[in-house]
């Protein structure tokens, strides 16, 4: 699996969109969240382009197992390495960009916008 020209979230792993940086390496993206729900509100994505987190572990589970390795290391270095891993998977359960994202949610939430 490799890029898709139409998503978003492809061009932000790119760069040809610009985001905050957190993490990058060869398989993986990190950046923050432009709508952060908590003090620590980063998205992590893999560099090809699945859909969904299932999409990913199916095809390449090593690959989801580093998405939650990042997570936890940007735990560690941006807050006190306690965290919430979210995957909205399917429009109803919230999920708004169809390319797989896990939220990594640290530090102080903002009950007002966190279920
Ligand atoms: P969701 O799980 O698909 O609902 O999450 C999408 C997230 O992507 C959401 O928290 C947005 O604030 C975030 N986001 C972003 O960080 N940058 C963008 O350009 C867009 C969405 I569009």
């Amino acid at each position: 699996m490799a890029q898709d020209a139409d998503c978003l979230f492809c061009k932000i792993a790119a760069g040809t969109i610009p985001s905050t940086k957190v993490y990058e390496d060869d398989t993986v993206y990190a950046f923050k969240d432009i709508n952060p729900v908590s003090e620590v509100h980063v998205l992590v994505i893999p560099k090809d382009h699945y859909p969904n987190a299932a999409a990913v572990a199916k095809a390449d589970p090593t690959l989801i197992a580093h998405i939650i390795e990042v997570a936890q290391k940007i735990a560690d270095e941006q807050s006190d390495g306690a965290f919430h891993l979210l995957f909205n998977t399917g429009e109803a359960a919230g999920q708004t960009v169809f390319h797989c994202h896990a939220h990594v949610l640290g530090g102080k939430a903002d009950a007002a916008k966190v279920a």
